[in-house]
């Protein structure tokens, strides 16, 4: 590198899409051809060319009560105004204990300790750690081992990586974290194509775990760790029966069991979380996105409670978790994390997501029919159409809806040859209407 770059024109220097190396992003051929958005209120996204995009997928499954909501926005700049930052290692702030108070208050069971973080991939490392440090104080430290799904995707960290199902989300990454084993996957067109909400088929596959089990010994394995539906590698949605077998499984051997709810956190499923929608308590529950409505960064871990207390011992002047961020409950995400709840709350949105669901099924399987199309799945406010991949050229097809629905004024997500959808709980039925029109015309014109 040279000591110090000439001077160069601002525009020069500024105005160009090279230095940013986008996140999962193929950079070139996105830079040779730019999506770029430059606002949004409620339903809608504006491109930079001035153009109305309509909202199919809460942002990226984030903006659960649609985008730029007031009472968020106020709340943010409020509290930037107030504190901007608080330590909060030996230190504490309202908004921190407010906001886990009140988290407490909405989740099922006993899971009513919150740590907080800034990211589903932080979440994941997180809970993972805490399962080792609670088997660990129990005297049961040779609990090391975790079991993954295939097919998962768990955030980027090299935990989540690890317990995460997805090759190429590894393959560029060396070794990763030892003793991590793998359920499969439970995706089964052959038997489950276009299903409405839960497959019939496949609890069977839960009980791989008890071969995993066998295999490892049970006295070596911490946690096991799902998605209740896995969401980025295309609404995989669990066959009934399946995470219940799970739960026994793991209660008959001491394995705590985590589910990732990043995605179906929040009212994505009609219920605050999905183990409400499948009446399931899960020792562990990791979330991000919703928490917020995504209007600041923001991660959590929710614990049982005698997760929590198994730790809350030792000398009382001793950190009992070696584990935090920074970032960990910033205040201004508190903020956010307060007025998301109680817009949540006062519109009623995770009812509304339940009761838009048979009119959301209906209007997603109308497409039925269409050219490649091979399957339709869908559950609470998420969807997904699984087109046939062209012969090997797999997810061009996908990527070529992707951009056609764009083009179109509508946002979705293109995994592998799959759609997905997952529209912000605000959405109307003529919106999910046009949703549906504008997927099913692009379609019907990408060969
Ligand atoms: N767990 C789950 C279940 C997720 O879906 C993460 C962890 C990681 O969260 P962070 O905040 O570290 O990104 C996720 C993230 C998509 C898509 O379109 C999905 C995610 C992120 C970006 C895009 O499928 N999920």
């Amino acid at each position: 590198m040279s000591p110090a770059a000439p001077a160069r024109a601002a525009d020069a220097a500024t105005n160009n899409l090279d230095a940013w190396w986008m996140p999962f992003t193929a950079n070139r051929q996105f830079k040779a051809r730019p999506r770029i958005l430059v606002a949004a209120k409620d339903m809608h996204y504006t491109s930079a060319d001035g153009r109305s995009i309509l909202d199919g997928t809460a942002g990226m499954w984030c903006v659960n009560a649609g985008h730029c909501r007031e009472p968020i926005a106020a709340a943010i700049a409020a509290q930037a105004a107030r504190m901007d930052f608080s330590p909060t290692f030996q230190m504490g702030h309202p908004g921190g204990f407010e906001l886990a108070a009140r988290l407490a208050t909405m989740l099922p069971g006993d899971l009513n300790h919150t740590f907080f973080v800034n990211s589903g991939s932080e979440a994941v490392d997180t809970a993972l750690k805490i399962a080792l440090a609670y088997h660990r104080a129990r005297g049961e430290s040779g609990r090391q081992r975790f079991i993954g799904r295939e097919r998962a995707y768990h955030g980027v960290g090299f935990g989540g990586m690890a317990v995460g199902g997805i090759g190429l989300n590894r393959r560029q990454f060396g070794v990763g974290l030892a003793g991590v084993d793998h359920l499969p996957h439970t995706h089964d067109l052959a038997r489950n194509a276009f299903s409405r909400g839960q497959p019939a088929n496949g609890v069977e596959l839960a009980d791989i775990l008890e071969k995993l089990v066998a295999l490892h010994d049970p006295s070596t394995i911490a946690a096991v760790i799902v998605e209740p539906v896995a969401g980025s590698t295309g609404v995989l949605i669990p066959p009934k029966g399946y995470l219940e077998r799970l739960r026994q499984i793991c209660d008959k051997h001491g394995i705590l069991l985590i589910f990732d709810e990043v995605i179906t956190g929040f009212g994505r499923l009609g219920t605050a979380f999905a183990a409400d929608r499948f009446a399931i308590q899960p020792d562990m529950m990791t979330v991000a996105k919703g928490l917020t409505n995504a209007a600041v960064p923001m991660g959590a871990v929710f614990a049982r409670k005698g997760i929590y207390d198994a730790l809350m011992t030792g000398p009382e002047h001793m950190v009992e978790l070696f584990h935090g961020y920074t970032y960990s409950a910033h205040a201004l995400a508190c903020a956010a994390g307060l007025a998301t709840l109680n817009l949540y709350a006062q519109e009623g949105l995770f009812q509304r997501a339940a009761d838009l669901a048979p009119y959301w099924e209906d209007a997603v399987h109308s497409l039925k029919g269409l050219p490649n199309v091979i399957d339709i799945r869908n559950l609470g406010l998420v969807a997904a159409v699984e087109l046939e991949p062209r012969a090997g050229k797999p997810t061009t097809r996908a990527y070529d809806v992707l951009v056609g629905c764009f083009e179109a004024g509508l946002l979705v997500r293109a995994t592998g040859d799959i759609i997905a959808l997952s529209p912000p709980l605000i959405v109307s039925r003529p919106q999910i209407d046009q949703i549906v029109d504008i997927l099913g015309r692009t379609i019907k014109a990408t060969a």
